[in-house]
């Protein structure tokens, strides 16, 4: 805009009394189309692999130190200070065996989705929960928790977390335990700690009596969902509910597991929420914006708000399965899920 005299007087008086006309912001924020910083992007695991175990020689875990060896995923559209979306983290743990990872709590909510590894567990307010294969584990916000190994080969697990969400509303806090190792507590009723009696410490906490779902759970109703149709867009997929609400796992975020049988082709589709897969088993393309990306097991790849994507799994003989986090919990919460189909579109 040609900004004549008059008008530079007017902003500059304005600027002087903390105010702005909104003639002076450009029209970014007026495309019809939601716009994202995120880019599409896939991880290798060889990479993450080897990632972890370099970070295994020169990072030890320790109370004071480095209390995570955790390596993030970097979105390549954002700062190397950000996080794997302008919502959500992804990130990889490695513990060794006799590692204790210290105590802590935050306002952050967590999962643990465990990829390999015998013998560590994690303790949740004093649930102490043994990780295998495939389990999903919760850490809602403001919970403790303290990771453990008490086997003999390195554990690797994904941690997924809201942390972009919860720095965007600035209230992060984070505790750490300084009393020694978190107890665990014998025969506790979770049900009692998450909002059913009674609200945990001063925060407000949500309903959440269930926090550990076990790969020998979801895998049997994974397969026997797959002798239906299963979903066009999503192949045969589960969320993983909580039990109490019906809702999504966390607040914040929504994980899901699908399975895609052997060279099941789903329908594209694009939606306000943003998705990280990780490839658990098999291997496949996804589609995204017409860009392929060719996955194998043990992969992680984003696909951002607003992008059409649709999966393929390669193999016509074996199955592939992807476990996925979704920030749709908070699009849905406050009326901003929209979703588009080729046949569909949103007006
Ligand atoms: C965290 O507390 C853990 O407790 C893992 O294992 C990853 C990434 C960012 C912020 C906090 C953990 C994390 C994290």
């Amino acid at each position: 805009m040609q900004v004549s005299k008059e008008i530079e007087e007017l902003n500059d008086l304005l600027r002087g009394r903390w105010v702005s006309g909104l003639w002076n912001l450009d029209h970014a924020e007026r495309q019809s189309d939601p716009k994202t910083r995120v880019k599409p992007h896939l991880w290798r695991w060889q990479e993450i692999y080897d990632s972890l175990l370099q970070a295994r020689e020169k990072i030890s875990v320790d109370r004071g130190t480095v209390e995570r060896r955790v390596i993030r995923l970097v979105n390549p559209g954002m700062a190397e200070t950000e996080m794997t979306s302008h919502t959500m983290l992804l990130s990889f743990q490695l513990i060794q065996p006799g590692e204790v990872a210290p105590a802590h709590r935050h306002t952050m909510a967590a999962f643990r989705f465990i990829l390999q590894g015998r013998g560590a567990y994690t303790n949740v307010d004093g649930q102490k929960m043994v990780m295998e294969d495939g389990d999903l584990i919760l850490t809602p916000q403001w919970a403790w928790h303290e990771h453990a190994h008490e086997g003999d080969e390195p554990m690797v697990w994904i941690d997924g977390l809201d942390v972009p969400f919860i720095q965007s509303l600035q209230v992060i806090s984070f505790q750490p335990y300084r009393q020694g190792r978190l107890p665990v507590s014998e025969g506790i009723d979770p049900g009692s700690y998450y909002g059913m009696t009674g609200p945990v410490g001063e925060m407000d906490a949500p309903s959440m009596p269930f926090l550990h779902y076990r790969w020998r759970d979801t895998y049997p109703s994974l397969q026997r969902l797959a002798h239906g149709n299963g979903n066009p867009y999503d192949g045969v997929a589960l969320e993983y509910v909580n039990p109490v609400s019906g809702g999504s796992a966390l607040p914040t975020l929504g994980c899901w597991t699908q399975l895609l049988r052997p060279s099941e082709h789903t329908k594209a589709h694009r939606h306000t929420s943003t998705s990280i897969y990780h490839a658990f088993r098999g291997s496949g393309t996804t589609m995204i914006n017409s860009v392929p990306f060719h996955w194998e097991k043990g992969d992680t790849f984003i696909v951002p708000l607003w992008s059409w994507h649709e999966h393929l799994n390669r193999s016509n003989t074996e199955e592939a399965i992807l476990f996925s986090m979704h920030d749709l919990p908070i699009l849905k919460a406050f009326g901003l899920y929209r979703e588009e189909t080729e046949s569909n579109p949103s007006t």
